[in-house]
């Protein structure tokens, strides 16, 4: 391990030392009400909360300190509009047989749907005005977003990805962006799923083949010795 580098299994990141405010971003995907909140989509179908609210105090912990280091910091948010023309049919029609209708009413307003409360990221980890904010009809945070765009204008190379679910939107995006040629790193106490299991299997998988998508480290080692 060289200096400025994330100890991490199964390779210290950044894979060359590159590590700088300027060309890392952290990514906070999905911590939205439905995702992990009473009332939501995954408290509706029945999954344990305890799993997907488990990240929300390390990612707060991550997210304050690079905000203070003045790294970049981007949030996503799954849903979809209001007239759900960006809901493709099968996914409706999934989710309405496990009786978590997407784009139907529930507590928390329709389900997934963009402006509803249960739509929005929880108070505890609120972006802050000048973070960027990805809405994505999708599991991945680079399908039909602007998000790549936005990293490269920006130079950004490295990708420290945090949120929920680890197995479902964080892997997909993990994948997405290793694809583009970004530099990624999970932390995997920052993440949670909706079984745990999952979790654990997602983290394994990343680490198959010397590190097939990235690395993956945690809130603590992570913060020991972010530059
Ligand atoms: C899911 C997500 N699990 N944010 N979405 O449907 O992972």
């Amino acid at each position: 391990m060289t200096e400025g580098q994330i100890p991490a299994d199964p390779y210290p990141w950044p894979f060359d030392g590159d590590l700088r405010p300027d060309n890392t971003a952290l990514i906070v995907i999905d911590m939205q009400t439905d995702f992990c909140g009473i009332g939501g989509y995954v408290d509706r179908m029945g999954y344990d909360l305890s799993l997907t609210r488990a990240p929300i105090a390390p990612i707060a912990t991550v997210l304050a300190a690079m905000r203070a280091k003045g790294y970049h910091v981007f949030h996503t948010r799954e849903g979809h509009r209001p007239d759900l023309s960006d809901l493709p049919e099968n996914k409706r029609w999934r989710s309405r047989r496990i009786g978590a209708g997407i784009g139907d009413p529930g507590p928390c307003g329709r389900i997934l749907v963009r402006g509803e409360p249960g739509w929005e990221i929880i108070p505890d980890l609120a972006p802050a005005p000048d973070e960027v904010i990805i809405d994505k009809p999708g599991k991945g945070s680079f399908c039909a977003t602007d998000l790549e765009l936005i990293l490269r204008l920006r130079g950004i190379r490295n990708i420290v990805l945090t949120g929920i679910t680890t197995d479902v939107c964080v892997h997909t995006t993990m994948r997405e962006a290793n694809d583009r040629g970004f530099e990624c790193l999970l932390l995997e106490d920052c993440c949670g799923a909706t079984d745990a299991a999952n979790h654990a299997h997602a983290i394994r998988m990343i680490k198959m083949q010397g590190g097939v998508f990235g690395t993956v480290s945690n809130a603590a080692e992570y913060l020991a010795h972010l530059p």
